[in-house]
C-alpha cells in the first residue's frame, strides 16, 4: 500500500482563499490587517521563511512590514523594536523569529510581546490561554497540523497520537492542543524525547505520528505502525539542488515510510505553508479582535 499524500499546500491555498474574501468585506469598514515580522541574523532558514511570510501578507491584501537586522543588534534595541510595534496601530500581529542569537535572551523578548498582537501564540499569556482550552493565539505550526488532520478525515477521539519532540514552537503546543475536550482533538497522547527508554514502541502504537524531532531520518519505516497518518514537521536543509536552492528534508524517511503509512505530509508542501498560512488566520482574527469584531 501506498500511502495517500496529504497535501499541505493545497489545504493552504484553500484556507488563503478564506482569507482573501475576508479581508476584502473588511476593507470595507476601513480595516486592513497589519504583520510586522522581525528577522535577526543570517540563517537562511529563517530569511527563506520571513521573506515568504512577508509575501503572503502583501499578497492577501494585508500591511506588511519586515524588519531585518544583523545578529550584533543587542538585546536592548531588539525589545525597543518590539515596543514600537506594540504600539503601532497599524500593526495587529509581530512575529519575532526563532532563533534568535545567543546573546539574546529569546523568553524575554516573546514576553515584551503585546499578548494581544502575539500571533506566534509563543507569549506565556497565550501558552497558557491554550493549556486551559481558553481562546488566545494558537502557535502557527500546532493549529496548521490540527487543520491537516481534521481534513485528512482521520478520527482523532480516542486515537493514539504520538508526538515526537518537545520544544516550545511544536512538540509541546501540538499535544495540548490534540489532548483538548473539544472536535477534531480528544486523543490520548504521548510525547517522546531524546531521552525516551524505547522511542520505536511508542511511535508504533501511533494511529497519528507527528514527527518534530528537528533531525532528518528521526522515523523510519520499522517505526511506523501500518495504516498511520504520519505528519513530518521537520524542514532540514540537507544540500543544494541543481538550481542553487536549498535541497530540503523532513525528519521522516518518507519514501520508505509512505510504504508503510495511510497518509502522510511531504516536505516542502506539507506543513511549511501551512505554518505561513496560521500565521495569516492569527493575524486577520487579530486585526477584527482590535476593531471590536467577533473573531
Ligand atoms: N517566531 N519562529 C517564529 N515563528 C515560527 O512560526 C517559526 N517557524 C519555525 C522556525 N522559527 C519560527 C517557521 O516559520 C519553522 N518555520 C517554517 C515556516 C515555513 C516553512 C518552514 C518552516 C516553509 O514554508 N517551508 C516550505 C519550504 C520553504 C523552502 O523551500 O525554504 C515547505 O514547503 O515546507
Amino acid at each position: 500500500m501506498t500511502a495517500k499524500i496529504i497535501s499541505g499546500k493545497d489545504v493552504a491555498a484553500d484556507i488563503r482563499e478564506q482569507i482573501r474574501a475576508e479581508v476584502e468585506t473588511l476593507a470595507e469598514k476601513g480595516i486592513q490587517p497589519g504583520l510586522a515580522t522581525i528577522l535577526i541574523g543570517e540563517d537562511p532558514g529563517s530569511h527563506s521563511y520571513v521573506t515568504a511570510k512577508n509575501k503572503t501578507a502583501k499578497d492577501l491584501g494585508f500591511h506588511s512590514v519586515q524588519e531585518t537586522h544583523g545578529a550584533d543588534i543587542s538585546e536592548a534595541d531588539l525589545l525597543a523594536l518590539v515596543d514600537k510595534y506594540n504600539r503601532d496601530e497599524k500593526v495587529h500581529g509581530i512575529l519575532v523569529q526563532l532563533p534568535l542569537p545567543a546573546h539574546i535572551d529569546e523568553n524575554k523578548v516573546i514576553a515584551a510581546i503585546d499578548p494581544d498582537k502575539d500571533v506566534d501564540g509563543f507569549h506565556p499569556y497565550n501558552v497558557g490561554r491554550l493549556v486551559i482550552g481558553q481562546p488566545g493565539f494558537a502557535s502557527c505550526t500546532p493549529a496548521g497540523i490540527m487543520e491537516l488532520i481534521a481534513r485528512s478525515g482521520a478520527e482523532t477521539e480516542g486515537a493514539e497520537v504520538v508526538v515526537v519532540g518537545r520544544s516550545n514552537i511544536v512538540g509541546k503546543p501540538m499535544a495540548i492542543m490534540m489532548m483538548q475536550k473539544a472536535q477534531g482533538a480528544n486523543a490520548t497522547v504521548t510525547v517522546v524525547h531524546t531521552r525516551t527508554r524505547d522511542m520505536a514502541a511508542h511511535t508504533r502504537r501511533a494511529d497519528i505520528l507527528i514527527v518534530a524531532a528537528g533531525r532528518a531520518n528521526s522515523v523510519t519505516a520499522d517505526m511506523v505502525k501500518p495504516g498511520a497518518v504520519v505528519i513530518d514537521v521537520g524542514t532540514n536543509r540537507v544540500g543544494v539542488t541543481e538550481s542553487g536552492k536549498a535541497k530540503l528534508a523532513g525528519d521522516v524517511d518518507f519514501e520508505a515510510v509512505k510504504e508503510v503509512a495511510g497518509a502522510i505530509t511531504p516536505v516542502p508542501g506539507g506543513v511549511g505553508p501551512m505554518t505561513i498560512t496560521m500565521l495569516m488566520k492569527n493575524t486577520l482574527i487579530s486585526a477584527k479582535r482590535h476593531a471590536g469584531l467577533d473573531a
